[in-house]
């Protein structure tokens, strides 16, 4: 196959990035250009938690323009962000700013989804976890408030941007499965549930799998980009955990992997969906993978317990440095709590150092005291509820996990990984830190001709290029 060119713009809940990718499978290289880097975080307004996605479009739409400038061969553009949000338009206009996925309105319209549906047929029929933010429970939210009456196009995050890149309307199938409204049997959209939720079938986009296209640039947007006429935005695993899973340079008979950035992913790829009432009780999920595979995963709370602890304790200016804190967290002797860190009342922004100690009082341990100690037991529960929830997807699925690989931010907190190994007895194979986009730019160039196989050949370029690095366990 040739060697190529193409951008990918991934959106994470706490930063995008522009990222170009160079790609020649034969010559076993694959690099990394990381043109743009730019904040993201919710936005409090009056009516509730927000994302700007006019400035994500801005930063992206620069970062773009950048890309083309630096390489004039980007052959296609793809992206990728976090599931479940989505924006609501009429006649191509935004009907506000998208909610953000830890905005408390979704508490209500939880019961009344299960009054209409209980969650159990919800989960045979879609296979996804329960999480209060879905977008089937965000959708309940809107009929209550007249929105879906008004809007004639609902548009995930991903799909909303490449909307605006090239006036195309499409509904890529891994994202699309976090909705709760597409059927995990068939990968389609759940028509009968979606008329029993009284949700108007119209304003949902036709499907499309990672590798197709979505359309030309607008000529205006190829024009502000710098960009040859013609460039294709090429729909990839638009949900960013999809795109992390293409690039787990695993073994996939034999390994789980961990998607660590504000969300832990953790899980096993599968051919077959598993619905059973164990893996329904057990909270695991069935999101559709690149190549019809099935992401089988557990949603733990991730480095956000970190990040937004950080973040309080920032709050009157001081600035904190992170391998600071992780390395003085390390030097903590003795026991620290180890809490549940799945617990709901860690979801929404605020005081998390206040609800870790809050949960130690109702559980009889004693709480952190320091912010060493506070970030040793962050870690101590991340890497405890890793471990479990590693040992649940391997019990599920009949996996036998022999690694545990790591991708995204995590990979970088060797503490992290290092705990996680001890506390599974499995040993921890991190990296790549950017699998999302690495996964991202693999699709895109599959689909160009610059790259061919099946995800196994894609994997064997990524640990060719990525070599990961290897926590054993500590003996026990
Ligand atoms: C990770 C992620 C998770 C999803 C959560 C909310 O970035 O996409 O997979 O459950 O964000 O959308």
């Amino acid at each position: 196959s040739a060697a190529g060119a193409v951008a990918a713009v991934d959106l994470g809940a706490t930063s995008g990035r522009v990222i170009v990718g160079h790609v020649d499978q034969s010559a076993g290289r694959l690099d990394l250009d990381h043109v743009a880097r730019f904040p993201n975080g919710p936005v409090r307004m009056a009516s509730g938690l927000h994302w700007d996605v006019a400035g994500l479009y801005r930063d992206l739409t620069n970062g773009l323009a950048d890309a083309f400038r630096r390489e004039p061969a980007v052959a296609s553009i793809g992206v990728d962000s976090w599931a479940v949000d989505y924006g609501l338009l009429r006649g191509g206009r935004l009907l506000g700013e998208p909610f953000h996925y830890r905005d408390a309105r979704n508490e209500a319209a939880v019961d009344t989804v299960h009054a209409r549906v209980p969650f159990a047929e919800l989960y045979r029929r879609s296979g996804l976890q329960f999480l209060p933010f879905n977008t089937v429970y965000q959708l309940a939210a809107e009929q209550a408030g007249g929105w879906l009456d008004l809007a004639d196009s609902l548009l995930l995050v991903p799909d909303l941007i490449g909307f605006q890149l090239t006036g195309a309307r499409v509904a890529e199938r891994t994202n699309a499965s976090t909705t709760g409204l597409v059927e995990v049997a068939t990968g389609e959209w759940d028509d009968e549930l979606i008329a029993r939720l009284g949700l108007p079938a119209s304003v949902f986009a036709p499907l499309v799998d990672p590798g197709a296209s979505v359309g030309p640039l607008r000529p205006e947007v190829a024009a502000d980009l710098g960009a040859p006429a013609g460039i294709e935005v090429v729909a990839v695993g638009s949900h960013d955990t999809a795109s992390a899973v293409v690039a787990v340079p695993m073994r996939a008979e034999s390994a789980a992997y961990i998607s660590c950035g504000t969300w832990g992913l953790v899980g096993v790829e599968l051919e077959r969906p598993v619905t059973t009432d164990a893996a329904r009780e057990a909270n695991f999920t069935n999101e559709g993978g690149v190549d019809g595979r099935v992401r089988f995963l557990h949603n733990v709370m991730g480095l956000w317990l970190l990040s937004e602890s950080v973040r309080w304790w920032e709050r009157d200016g001081e600035a904190i440095d992170l391998p600071e804190l992780l390395a003085a967290a390390a030097s903590v002797t003795g026991e620290v709590a180890v809490f549940d860190a799945n617990d709901p009342r860690f979801l929404p922004p605020g005081d998390l150092p206040g609800r870790i100690a809050e949960w130690c009082a109702e559980h009889d341990v004693p709480a952190p005291r320091t912010r060493a100690e506070f970030a040793r037991s962050i870690v101590e529960s991340l890497a405890e509820a890793f471990a479990g929830a590693v040992r649940t997807a391997s019990v599920l699925s009949g996996v036998d996990v022999e690694t545990i690989h790591v991708v995204g931010g995590g990979a970088l907190n060797e503490l992290l990984c290092r705990r996680t190994a001890d506390r599974a007895g499995i040993p921890v194979l991190a990296g790549p830190v950017e699998a999302t986009a690495i996964g991202n730019v693999l699709v895109q160039a599959r689909a160009q001709g610059f790259a061919s196989g099946d995800l196994e050949s894609l994997r064997a370029l990524v640990a060719q290029a990525f070599a990961p690095r290897r926590y054993e366990p500590a003996a026990r």
